[in-house]
């Protein structure tokens, strides 16, 4: 294979970060991890996790390698585990295979792993170093690591604006705010959270799919916050709940409060293949605890959600400190309206000292618009069970 020389440990540990990147969508709730082997300063074998439930990245690149490793550097963003799960341990193999020295991005947080799999190396007398590009490392997996440390879904809310900061005209109309190209890159974004989360305001206005249209991308599994459960059979979410799975998170005693024909509703709903997911109020309100129905989304391996709004439930999710990374598409035009509506509705904050900041910022370019990303620190939901 390629002759690489003068190569750090980052730069391979770079390859195995683009490699890694391959199993996105694909490996969820599960890492993305690639892993590079090398000898005598030549590739020798690489590979990445591809499928959920598959072989782990180091087992893909040495499970086939007929060249003699002994002694050979292989690079891996993620610790190599050590516990029999759906498939053998990989430190294994990297003992059987004679690896000199493994070279590891970040340590896993899972607790079967958690420091053992370095330690299990060292024990057979490979050399072990940490903390290759460990910020990348533990960025390419922030989901991964948050559904881990906190057993809740990874938020990121998602919305397109225009430059006034309104997400539709007065009137209502919102196609479209941003162009093609940022809404072909939402489609990525769709392909890579494992669920999508919309409230009952933007099924009833805007009647959205909310699918995945990448090419050989997957669907996200649909979630409507509908308390009420007044959403009609015949929208298009209901409509293709059979194709593409779909939880409708309701209150029955709110349902019930306003008069909706709750029994025969829901009977007809699950005919259609929605799953109705009965959700607790917040405590002296009349909206449904968000912490509750997290917990019972992460439950179900839900590791990450798009929330895609609108004003009210994205209000919710940021007042109650449970959102972790923003993507706010803005697109350079004006609408105006002072009744036109804003993507974070809600009561708001009285001090700009206190507003909400993002940190590691990146700002992107689609066509004419721009997405600015971030993170949000701060605490996770606690579970209120
Ligand atoms: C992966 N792919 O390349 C590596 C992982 O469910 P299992 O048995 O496949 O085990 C998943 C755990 O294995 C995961 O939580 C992480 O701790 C560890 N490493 N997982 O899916 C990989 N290297
Ligand atoms: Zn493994």
């Amino acid at each position: 294979m390629q002759q690489n020389r003068n190569k750090t440990p980052e730069d391979y540990m770079r390859q195995v970060l683009d490699l890694a990147v391959q199993g996105a969508g694909k490996v969820s709730p599960n890492p993305m991890v690639g892993c590079v082997v090398v000898k005598n300063g030549k590739t020798v074998a690489a590979g990445y996790h591809e499928q959920y439930g598959g072989y782990h990245a180091e087992r893909n690149a040495l499970k086939d390698c007929q060249e003699d490793l002994e002694g050979a550097e292989l690079y891996v963003n993620l610790e190599p585990c050590c516990h029999y799960g759906k498939t053998p341990p990989c430190t294994e193999i990297i003992i059987e295979k004679k690896i000199g020295k493994v070279y590891v991005g970040c340590t896993d947080s899972n607790p079967r792993v958690a420091g053992k799999g370095i330690q299990i190396l060292r024990e057979h007398g490979i050399l072990v170093e940490t903390g290759i590009l460990e910020q990348e490392c533990r960025d390419l997996n922030e989901v991964f690591f948050h559904y881990m440390e906190h057993g809740t879904p990874f938020v990121a809310m998602k919305y397109a604006m225009t430059l006034d900061g309104k997400i539709a005209c007065e009137t209502g109309d919102s196609r479209w705010v941003t162009g093609e190209e940022a809404r072909t890159y939402v489609q990525c974004l769709r392909n890579r959270y494992r669920g999508i989360m919309a409230g009952i305001g933007t099924v009833l206005s805007d009647d959205p799919m909310l699918n995945c249209r990448m090419e050989g991308g997957r669907n996200p599994v649909r979630i409507i916050c509908d308390s009420r459960l007044r959403i009609p059979l015949d929208s298009q979410i209901v409509k293709t709940s059979s194709e593409i799975e779909t939880i409708v998170a309701w209150n029955p005693r709110e349902a019930a409060r306003w008069g909706s024909q709750t029994e025969e509703t829901v009977k007809k709903l699950e005919q259609q293949g929605v799953n109705l997911l009965e959700v607790p109020l917040k405590e002296q309100q009349n909206q449904l605890n968000l912490c509750y129905l997290l917990q019972k989304l992460a439950d179900r391996g839900i590791d990450s959600i798009l929330l895609e709004g609108g004003g009210t439930l994205n209000a919710s999710f940021l007042q109650e400190g449970l959102v972790q990374r923003v993507y706010g598409f803005i697109a350079p035009k004006l609408v105006a309206g002072a009744q036109a509506k804003s993507p974070v509705e809600g009561r708001g904050i009285s001090r700009m000292k206190d507003a909400v900041e993002l940190q590691q910022t990146e700002v992107m370019r689609y066509g004419k618009d721009l997405c600015i990303t971030g993170r949000i620190g701060g605490k996770t939901c606690l579970p209120e069970l």
